[in-house]
C-alpha cells in the first residue's frame, strides 16, 4: 500500500524530476516521482529515433550539481548520441539510487488543490492518488508528440511512427519504400539515418529549415581532461553567455556593421567550421538586426546551394524568411542525402499533402506507396503536457481555462491561482533558448531554496500574484519584440498547433539577465510571490 501523502510530488522522471528529488531529499522532504515512461530519461527515452543526439556540446548539456559526478562521467562525443545520453541519465539514477520514489508508467490525470487543507490532490490513470503540499511540474517543454490532421492517418496499413515515440526495439528500415513527414530538427537527424538504411525514401519539405554542420566528433581523452580541469571557469562563463551554452568557443561581442566585408566573410566561416547551433552565435546582433540576420541567411543559402546537385532540389530545400525564428537545426549529412539514388525531395509546400490512404501519401501529383511514414513533426510545445493534466487551483479554477488566451505566468515558474505548484522551464522562462540541463539546475535549485524557505518559516503556500504574472507576460512581450525571433511561424510561437493563441512562449531575453531577474526577486522576499 502506497503511502497517501508526500512533501512534494514531482511529475516527470526527465533531467528535470530527477533533479528536483535529488534537491527534494537533501531538505529532507519526502517525495514521489510520477513519470508516464517506463523508464527516467525523460525526452532522451522517448526519442530514440536514429540519428538522435543533442545539439548542445555534451560537457555543457550535463548535470554541474556534483563535482564528482561532472568530473567521473566520460562524454565520447562533441554531440553524444540518445544512448550515451540516456546512459548518462541512467548512471545518475543509479548513482543516487532514485528509481525507488519513482512510479513508472504511471501517468497523471488531474491535480486538485484542497484549499482548506492547504494541499494537492494528485489522481493518476493507475489509480496510484495521493496527497501533496507541493507539486513540481517537471512534465518537458517537448514531451507531447504532434501528429497533423491530415485526413486519412488512421487507415494507412503500413506502420506509421512519430519520431518522439520510436519503438523501443527499432524499426527495420532495410529493403522499405519510407516517407518522412517534417524537416525540423527531429526530421533533420533521421532522414541521413533512414535514407542509409531504406530501399527507397521520399521526403515531404514543406517549410526547410536553416540547418549548420553539427561537425560532430569524437572528444579525445586529452580534450576531455582540459575540460575537466577547467571545468570551474567553462560552467562560469556559460551562465554569462545567452543560452547558457558556448563556453568553449570565443564570446564575440563585435556587431557585424562593425566589420568589413571581408571579415565579415572570414567570421562567417570561422563560425561555420565551429559548426552547429553556435553558428547563430557568430556576431550577437544576428537575432536583433534585420541586415545582420539577411547576411547570415544569405551565407547559409550560399553553403546549401554547393551541397545539393540538383537545383530542383536545392530550391524545395533552400531556407527562407529570418535565420533562428525557427530553431536553427544542427545536421550531419543533411543536404548531401539528398543526393543519393534511393532520397527523393516532395515538395509539400507547392503540393501539399491531401491525405493518407491505406497504402501511403497523396498529393494533386497522384499516389505515392509506402511500407513505413515517419512523422518527424514536432510536439505540442511549452503548454502541452500541462494542459493534458487536469489542473484545477483556487475555487476550482482550470488551468486549462486560465491559459485559454496564453500561458500567463511568472517567471515561468508558477501561476497565479494554482499555489504551492511549480513548472520547471515553463512557458515563460528560457527554456527552449537555452542549454536547458543548465537552466533546469537553475530552475530546480529556486524551486528548492523557496521551498526550504518556505518549511524553515512555517509559511503555508506560496503563489505568483496576478500583478507580478501581468508585469511578466509584459516584460516578455517586451523581449520578444525587441528580436526577430516571432517573426515566423514556429512551435516557439505555438502556430503549429491548430487554435493555440499565438505568442511568443519563452523568455528571449537571455539567460544571464533571466538570472539575474530571479536573484533580484529571492533578494527582496520573493517579490511577485504571496506567502502566507
Ligand atoms: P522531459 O525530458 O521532456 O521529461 C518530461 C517527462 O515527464 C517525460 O518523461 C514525460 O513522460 C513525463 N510526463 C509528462 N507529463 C506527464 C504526466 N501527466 N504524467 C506522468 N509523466 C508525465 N535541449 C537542449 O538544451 N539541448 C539539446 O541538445 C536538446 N536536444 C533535444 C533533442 C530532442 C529530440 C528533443 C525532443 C528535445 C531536445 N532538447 C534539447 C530539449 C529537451 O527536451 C531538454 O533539454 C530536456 O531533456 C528536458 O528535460 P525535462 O526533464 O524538463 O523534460
Ligand atoms: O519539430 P518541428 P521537431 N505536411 O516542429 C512539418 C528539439 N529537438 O521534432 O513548419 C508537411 O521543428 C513542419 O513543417 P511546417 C528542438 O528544440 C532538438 O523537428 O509546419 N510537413 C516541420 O518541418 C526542435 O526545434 C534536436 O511547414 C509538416 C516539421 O514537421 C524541437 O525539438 C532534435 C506537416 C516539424 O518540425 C522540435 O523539433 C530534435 C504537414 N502536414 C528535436 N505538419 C536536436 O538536434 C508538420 N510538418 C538537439
Amino acid at each position: 500500500m502506497n503511502q497517501q501523502h508526500y512533501d512534494i510530488a514531482i511529475i516527470g522522471a526527465g533531467f528535470a524530476g530527477l533533479y528536483m528529488l535529488i534537491r527534494a531529499r537533501r531538505l529532507g522532504l519526502s517525495a514521489r516521482v510520477i513519470e508516464a515512461a517506463p523508464d527516467v530519461g525523460g525526452t532522451w527515452y522517448w526519442n530514440c529515433y536514429p540519428g538522435c543526439r543533442c545539439d548542445v556540446e555534451s560537457v555543457e548539456y550535463s548535470y554541474e550539481f556534483d563535482q564528482q559526478l561532472q568530473q567521473e562521467w566520460e562524454w565520447p562525443e562533441r554531440f553524444s548520441a540518445q544512448p550515451d545520453i540516456l546512459a548518462y541519465i541512467n548512471h545518475v539514477a543509479q548513482r543516487y539510487e532514485l528509481r525507488p520514489d519513482i512510479a513508472f508508467n504511471t501517468t497523471v490525470n488531474a491535480l486538485q488543490f484542497d484549499e482548506e487543507a492547504g494541499r494537492w490532490a494528485v489522481t493518476t490513470d493507475t489509480g496510484d492518488n495521493f496527497q501533496a503540499r507541493y507539486v513540481v511540474a517537471a512534465t518537458g517543454s517537448l514531451s507531447v508528440p504532434l501528429f497533423p490532421a491530415i485526413e486519412g492517418r488512421e487507415r494507412f496499413r503500413g506502420l506509421s511512427v512519430h519520431t518522439g515515440q520510436w519503438p523501443r526495439a527499432g524499426v527495420d528500415l532495410a529493403g522499405k519504400r519510407v516517407a518522412v513527414i517534417g524537416t525540423g530538427s527531429s526530421g533533420i537527424q533521421a532522414i541521413p539515418e533512414i535514407a542509409r538504411e531504406a530501399a527507397q525514401l521520399d521526403v515531404y519539405v514543406r517549410t526547410p529549415s536553416y540547418t549548420a554542420p553539427a561537425r560532430n566528433r569524437d572528444l579525445t581523452p586529452e580534450e576531455l581532461a582540459g575540460i575537466k580541469q577547467r571545468y570551474d571557469t567553462l560552467r562560469a562563463d556559460e551562465k554569462n553567455r545567452f543560452g547558457g551554452f558556448g563556453a568553449n568557443h570565443p564570446d564575440v561581442q563585435v556587431t557585424m556593421a562593425e566589420h568589413s566585408d571581408a571579415e565579415r566573410r572570414a567570421s562567417l566561416e570561422q563560425w561555420w567550421q565551429i559548426g552547429g547551433l553556435q553558428f547563430i552565435l557568430a556576431y550577437p546582433d544576428s537575432l536583433l538586426d534585420p541586415d545582420t540576420n539577411r547576411v547570415m541567411a544569405d551565407f547559409v543559402r550560399e553553403k546549401v546551394a554547393a551541397l545539393i546537385d540538383d537545383p530542383a532540389d536545392a530550391a524545395v530545400l533552400m531556407p527562407r524568411g529570418v535565420l533562428g525564428s525557427r530553431r536553427l537545426c544542427s545536421d550531419t549529412d543533411f543536404y548531401t542525402t539528398f543526393n543519393r539514388d534511393n532520397v527523393r525531395v516532395m515538395d509539400a509546400k507547392n503540393h501539399p499533402i491531401q491525405r493518407i490512404t491505406e497504402t501511403g501519401i497523396e498529393t494533386d501529383l497522384g499516389p505515392e506507396a509506402y511500407d513505413v511514414i515517419v512523422y518527424a513533426t514536432g510536439f505540442d510545445a511549452m503548454t502541452g503536457a500541462l494542459e493534458k493534466i487536469d489542473i484545477r487551483g483556487r475555487e476550482g479554477l482550470s488551468l486549462r481555462e486560465r491559459w485559454r488566451d496564453g500561458p500567463a505566468n511568472y517567471l515561468g515558474l508558477q501561476v497565479a491561482g494554482f499555489p504551492n505548484l511549480f513548472m520547471v522551464n515553463g512557458p515563460g522562462s528560457v527554456s527552449v533558448f537555452s542549454n536547458m540541463v543548465q537552466t533546469i539546475e537553475h530552475h530546480v535549485d529556486f524551486i528548492a531554496n523557496c521551498i526550504g524557505g518556505l518549511e524553515q518559516s512555517g509559511a503555508a503556500t506560496i503563489e505568483a500574484t496576478a500583478a507580478a504574472e501581468e508585469a511578466w507576460g509584459a516584460l516578455m512581450a517586451e523581449a520578444a519584440d525587441e528580436t526577430l525571433l516571432a517573426t515566423e511561424d514556429s512551435w516557439y510561437v505555438g502556430s503549429n498547433v491548430p487554435g493555440k493563441p499565438r505568442m511568443m512562449m519563452a523568455f528571449v531575453g537571455s539567460y544571464p539577465v533571466y538570472r539575474e531577474y530571479c536573484q533580484q526577486v529571492v533578494e527582496r522576499d520573493y517579490e511577485g510571490f504571496a506567502i502566507n
